[in-house]
């Protein structure tokens, strides 16, 4: 791996030596600092101003023991992560992960992709991330709100509505940001907006839960009429994972005209040649909280494949990974582009290994990457912010309204960055140039504490 600038070199060099086991958070780095090339070259400033050096380390990093009990009133142990990576314009923002393979390395990978991500949504948030290798598989409602209230009680010493606002992510949806929401009441007095993604009675934004999926579908439909002259109507679509993003890219996807016939969960995926039917997705994952393999007990013509990684063999014109990092690697990009794949377009973060995204760029493939694509949801959070500040309620057309209009916006700032530095089409340099671009102006006009 060489980079042409000497000065991004010696910052990555640096960065292997003081993280080498973060495997994560080398791949999201490296991928960024690539595209910056060009940026580089022509503002020597960005070195004089020691902005790459300073935009790869996180500002403050908050590890913590988070004991407690389970229903046989048993003592139990899990570590927990608040990476405040960067508030140069707004306070930090990013969702917590609630998930066994939650380590620093996926911890601050998340955080640092946040910060271009949330950058390029035009609302003014920083970036951050936080988790727990804890596992909510299998947990009672009691556990999980044991678990969430202990959590809370270190990491309410470290946020606030204008510090860093939390909010969901794998593991944690509505049920999870009520307990917490509720934790860091009881501790501070307070009724504020310190967490996004809270529910409807209680200072939640309409829309925020369709978010990330919509504003996906938004993303890829404008992508898709602007560079190939398409759209979603007639299409074939295949959606990894189950989750709180794939079940309403689902749902937009369809509502655009797309058959989505293949959805996961980590155990295997389902083929619905007939169109998947999504209430059926929704009261199995949604309600009753199980396992995807149920859909086909549910409705025939339906099969069930053991392996999620399989997916990527189902024939598809629109591919949307939404499950996890690194689920799409090469041999599963292979067998997209062998199946005659138009677009994949990632809600997930970081799922497509790099690889796969070399193989989709060489071959002509239109590849919308994560911190644009994926936008929508950090961005209704900033609308749910601006709604608590001012007290008030915005109905679910004039959130949804908003989302549209900030995906197309996302658009067109990743399309034009890219062009502006030669590099026509590629929307992965776009989207990390243009993030990158509004971060480091703040940066610099902030100056260097010393
Ligand atoms: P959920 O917890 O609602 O759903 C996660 C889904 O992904 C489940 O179907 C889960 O299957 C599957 N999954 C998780 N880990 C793995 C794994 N290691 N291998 C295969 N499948 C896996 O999470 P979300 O839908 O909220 O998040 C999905 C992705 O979208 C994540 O990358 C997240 O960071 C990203 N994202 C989420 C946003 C949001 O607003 N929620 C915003 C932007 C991005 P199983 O049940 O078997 O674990
Ligand atoms: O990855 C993400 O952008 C999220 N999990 C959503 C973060 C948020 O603050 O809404």
């Amino acid at each position: 791996m060489a980079f042409k600038s000497s000065y991004l070199q010696r910052v990555y060099d640096g960065l292997v030596e003081r993280n080498g086991e973060q495997k994560e958070f080398l791949q999201a780095a490296y991928e960024v600092l690539e595209s910056l090339e060009p940026v580089v070259a022509q503002n020597p400033k960005l070195e004089e101003e020691g902005i790459i050096e300073r935009i790869v380390e996180p500002e403050r990093i908050i590890m913590f023991r988070v004991s407690w009990l389970d229903d046989n009133g048993k003592v139990q142990v899990n570590r927990g992560y608040r990476v405040q990576f960067n508030s140069a314009i707004g306070p930090y923002k990013g969702g917590l992960r609630l998930h066994p393979s939650v380590n620093l390395s996926v911890i601050k990978f998340l955080g640092f992709e946040q910060i271009f991500k949330n950058s390029l949504t035009g609302l003014p948030i920083g970036g951050g991330k936080g988790g727990s290798d804890f596992d909510p598989k299998g947990k009672s409602d009691r556990e999980i709100m044991r678990f969430c209230q202990s959590f809370m009680t270190e990491l309410s010493k470290h946020i606030g509505a204008d510090t860093d606002v939390p909010a969901g992510d794998i593991g944690v949806g509505g049920r999870e940001i009520g307990y917490l929401y509720g934790q860091y009441k009881r501790l501070r007095n307070e009724f504020t907006g310190v967490l996004t993604g809270k529910g409807l009675t209680y200072g939640g934004s309409l829309a925020r839960t369709e978010a990330t999926g919509y504003g996906l579908c938004y993303y890829t439909e404008e992508m898709l009429k602007c560079m190939k002259n398409e759209s979603f109507k007639g299409k074939t679509v295949v959606i990894s994972g189950s989750g709180n993003v794939a079940i309403y890219a689902n749902q937009k996807a369809t509502q655009l005209g797309g058959k989505v016939v293949a959805m996961s969960d980590s155990n295997g995926y389902i083929y619905d040649p007939n169109g998947i039917n999504l209430d059926v997705v929704k009261q199995i994952k949604e309600v009753e909280r199980g396992r995807i393999k149920e859909y086909v007990d549910r409705v025939s013509g339906a099969e069930y494949h053991e392996g999620c990684r399989n997916i990527w063999t189902v024939k598809c014109d629109i591919a949307l990974p939404c499950a996890t990092q690194n689920e799409l690697d090469e041999d599963g990009a292979k067998a997209l582009i062998a199946n005659g794949v138009m677009a994949v377009a990632e809600g997930a973060n970081m799922p497509s290994t790099p690889e796969a995204v070399t193989l989709f760029q060489s071959k002509g493939i239109l590849f919308a990457p994560a911190k644009a694509s994926n936008a929508g949801g950090v961005a209704t959070s900033a609308l749910e912010m601006s709604q608590n500040s001012e007290r008030l309620h915005w109905s679910f057309d004039e959130v949804d309204g908003k989302l549209h209009d900030i995906m197309v916006n996302i658009f067109h700032a990743c399309d034009d960055a890219a062009k502006k530095y030669g590099c026509e089409g590629n929307l992965v340099a776009g989207a990390n140039i243009a993030g990158f671009e509004k971060v480091a102006d703040a940066m610099i006009a902030q100056g260097v504490a010393y």
